[in-house]
């Protein structure tokens, strides 16, 4: 037995002087000085006492060494559990007990709030913006060869968090096949070859950043302009020197209010892929009408990877996610009676095939929930397929929302709120907000329910920034239905506008 993921991902480029990486002060890194990198984390890792199976948990800015760490945890045998920055010191403490990592590797800034946290002081590690820290001095005295630890396709390569409808996170477990499968889908559906240039902008803690952008790149053979985050001028600067984009709709909306995104500018670009969060179709069509290209959407999960994709060639249609992945199976069902609807009617999407997780980590009931007994994961989302099976997703089933291409989960805010003083009960909605798609509103019931200012200071120690209300508002009570379920319809549509102005 080989370790599946690297042996496919990695290994073919080991040896190679091609660049991989492009860094922020524009140094060229190639694949064979990148997998030396991996492999000096993965000998760090196993030396501080690593087995096949744990957990290696990080908190940490985006740099290549994000990545190595990564691929070092897989190539050790690890399962590699990225945490978002702007988690909280109690919301690290959460995944932190659930995962029951055996490292976890931090900023040195947060390292005071964090170490608490772990067992003992040898688990944890730091690596800060600039790449230094307790993590890179032990890396850079471990040897640059390594042996990959044996792992099997459905050995465990990574576990992301994703918030739940009753508030907990639950740890979605992603096997090495997984990955693999889905990287080499799209990478062919996407044509990326060793010639692309990807201008990669995103975080490296979601499926999107970490898995389908920088893993195809690494299938293709081609090279990574490695921004730290989104930063427009940044942006503007690099993107004719790419061949290709994937970003949130907030980048694209971003870009477009930029006057000096135009054709010019993305000559040289061969695709721009959008994904996480709905693209509004104007967006789309003002993106085409600027610059020419077509945006190509395509719709995922962390539970999932990719499913559909709007073709390379061919028609890309506003407002839908294209058709199914080669190899994943997609369908709408009746929420009610689980029985497949045909063309053009709306219900719940069903998804099956090689990129789907097994199952939520040290969670086997939530895990039976979310699958039918023919293997197909209930995505919460709904939508409807036309004749020629072009998926839409019409709304959710779940109560989501989406922010900026983060997930933030109502219940989890309200259970915060609800808590609060003064406050009787709360109901947190998505509406519709400009730059970020949709921004988290909170409704307040009470006596003397905190301000909006209040709100923030008081729920700044359990909640992440992009978590917070941008807007609070108190009413007398919360509109009930017949039932007595608060009826959130019905805010939305009183508080559509209350964004129009940001
Ligand atoms: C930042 N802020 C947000 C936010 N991002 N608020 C709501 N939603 C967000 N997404 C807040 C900060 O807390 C701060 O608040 C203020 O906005 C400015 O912060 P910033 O750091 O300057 O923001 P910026 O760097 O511009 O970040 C915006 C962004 C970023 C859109 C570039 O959020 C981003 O990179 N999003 C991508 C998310 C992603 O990769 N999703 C993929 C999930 S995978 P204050 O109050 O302090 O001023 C997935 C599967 C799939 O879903 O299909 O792909
Ligand atoms: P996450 O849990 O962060 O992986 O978010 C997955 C959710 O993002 C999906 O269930 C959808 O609701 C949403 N999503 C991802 N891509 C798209 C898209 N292209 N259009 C609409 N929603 C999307």
């Amino acid at each position: 037995m080989s370790n599946y993921l690297i042996d496919r991902l990695l290994a073919p480029r080991e040896r190679s002087e091609k660049p991989f990486l492009i860094l922020p002060d524009d140094s060229v890194m190639t694949y064979r000085e990148f997998a030396s990198g991996v492999n000096r984390v993965a000998n760090c890792l196993v030396a501080g006492g690593l087995v096949p199976g744990d957990r290696v948990a990080a908190q940490v800015p985006k740099t290549w060494r994000t990545l190595a760490l990564y691929l070092g945890a897989v190539k050790a045998g690890g399962a590699f559990l990225p945490l978002n920055g702007a988690y909280t010191a109690g919301e690290v403490g959460y995944f932190v007990e659930n995962a029951e990592p055996r490292f976890l590797v931090c900023d040195p800034a947060a390292l005071a709030a964090l170490a608490p946290l772990m067992p003992s002081a040898d688990s944890v590690l730091t690596l800060d913006a600039d790449g230094g820290g307790t993590l890179t001095d032990a890396a850079d005295v471990c040897g640059d060869a390594f042996n990959a630890v044996p792992r099997d396709a459905d050995d465990l390569a990574a576990i992301l968090y994703t918030s739940g409808t009753t508030g907990r996170s639950k740890g979605a477990m992603l096997t090495h096949d997984n990955l693999w499968s889905n990287a080499e889908v799209l990478t062919g559906s996407w044509r990326f070859t060793e010639d692309d240039v990807l201008l990669h902008a995103l975080p490296v803690f979601h499926t999107h950043g970490l898995f389908v952008a920088s893993n195809v790149l690494m299938v293709a053979g081609g090279r990574m302009i490695f921004l730290p985050g989104f930063e427009r001028d940044a942006m503007i600067r690099n993107l004719p020197r790419a061949t290709s984009m994937m970003g949130v709709p907030t980048f694209y909306t971003r870009l477009l209010d930029d006057p000096r995104f135009d054709r010019d500018l993305v000559g040289h670009i061969r695709l721009f892929v959008s994904g996480s969060a709905p693209l509004l179709a104007e967006t789309h069509v003002a993106f085409e009408e600027r610059t020419g290209h077509r945006i190509l959407e395509r719709y995922g999960m962390t539970e999932t990877g990719m499913n559909t994709s709007n073709p390379y060639d061919g028609d890309r249609r506003a407002g839908t996610v294209g058709p199914a992945l080669p190899g994943v199976e997609i369908r709408v069902v009746d929420p009610e009676t689980g029985a497949t609807l045909p063309a053009g009617e709306i219900g719940m999407v069903q998804v099956r095939g090689p990129n789907v997780f097994p199952g939520y980590w040290r969670m086997p009931e939530k895990t039976a929930e979310e699958f039918t007994e023919d293997g197909f994961f209930i995505t919460g989302d709904l939508g409807t397929l036309s004749e020629d099976d072009y998926l839409t997703i019409v709304g959710r089933g779940k109560d989501l929302i989406i922010s900026g291409g983060y997930n933030v989960y109502p219940k989890e805010i309200e259970l915060v709120l609800d808590a609060l003083p003064g406050v009787g009960e709360s109901a947190v909605i998505g509406v519709p907000h400009r730059d970020f798609g949709e921004g988290v509103v909170a409704v307040l019931t009470g006596d003397s329910p905190p301000s909006e200012e209040q709100v923030r200071e008081l729920v700044s120690d359990q909640l992440a920034r992009f978590k917070q209300p941008k807007k609070v508002f108190h009413v007398d009570a919360l509109p009930r239905n017949s039932m007595g379920k608060v009826q959130k319809n019905v805010l939305r549509e009183q508080y559509a506008h209350c964004f129009d102005k940001t």
